[in-house]
């Protein structure tokens, strides 16, 4: 391990953590050996629950294609973003989150702090190249408790990381195959977003960025 500028680069293959803002833990590479079997997984939620390109309240269609596992998805339309149990797609729940991916959000919140991560919803997005993320919080899920795992597979991405304050000009970090972003306490209401994906191949998901993101959604009872 190299230390540059304070920063701890990690070599490729290499487990690393960093600290890139208070509240932020990066897991370089925390799932990189057990991708395959996690990717698998998403490829039977998506079987059930297919990805589709959403459509904001503005009108303009996203150019990260979505979808969910839990009991709880993210959806957005025309009239507004919000958790649903049912995918508005297909009428039918969810797919329930496979085994492989609760007990990966649960290890890698404990890593980042947060031994009690009790996830129900997990947004599956999927990036084309030159798909892009526009600068937002994550404040649907009402309960800002506990964190969000994030986790990374395929192409690599530059994933804005600002502050409170829209305005403020975000860090760039670079998210590759594995890394897990525990992102929680005074981190949790941040602004952030994914700059345009660059034309790549990944082994295992091709063309495309996959990030799943687990959150503990305040359900309405
Ligand atoms: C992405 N992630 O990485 C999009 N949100 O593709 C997010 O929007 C996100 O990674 C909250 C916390 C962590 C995240
Ligand atoms: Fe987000």
């Amino acid at each position: 391990m190299m230390q540059n500028n304070g920063r701890l680069w990690a070599e490729p293959n290499e487990l690393s953590r960093e600290s890139p803002a208070e509240g932020v833990t990066l897991l370089h590479g925390f799932c990189r050996e057990d991708a395959p079997q996690i990717y698998e997984a998403i490829r039977q939620v998506e079987s059930i629950s297919p990805f589709r390109q959403m459509v904001v309240p503005g009108g303009h269609t996203m150019s990260v294609a979505m979808t969910n596992c839990g009991e709880l998805g993210w959806t957005t339309d025309r009239s507004g973003y919000r958790y649903t149990p049912e995918d508005p797609m297909t009428g039918a729940p969810w797919p329930a989150m496979p085994e492989i991916l609760l007990s990966l959000a649960r290890r890698a919140a404990a890593e980042g702090g947060s031994a009690e991560f009790r996830p129900n919803g997990c947004l599956i997005n999927r990036y084309a190249v030159g798909a892009r993320l526009s600068l937002h919080q994550d404040r649907n899920e009402r309960d800002y408790s506990q964190p969000i795992v994030s986790v990374s597979l395929g192409l690599p991405a530059t994933f804005l990381l600002g502050t409170l304050r829209r305005t403020d000009t975000p860090r760039r970090i670079r998210v590759e195959h594995g890394d897990v972003l525990v992102w929680g306490g005074p981190a949790r209401l941040i602004f952030h977003g994914i700059a345009p994906i660059r034309a790549g191949h990944d082994p295992l998901t091709g063309n495309y960025r996959i990030n799943l993101t687990f959150r503990h959604v305040a359900s309405d009872d």
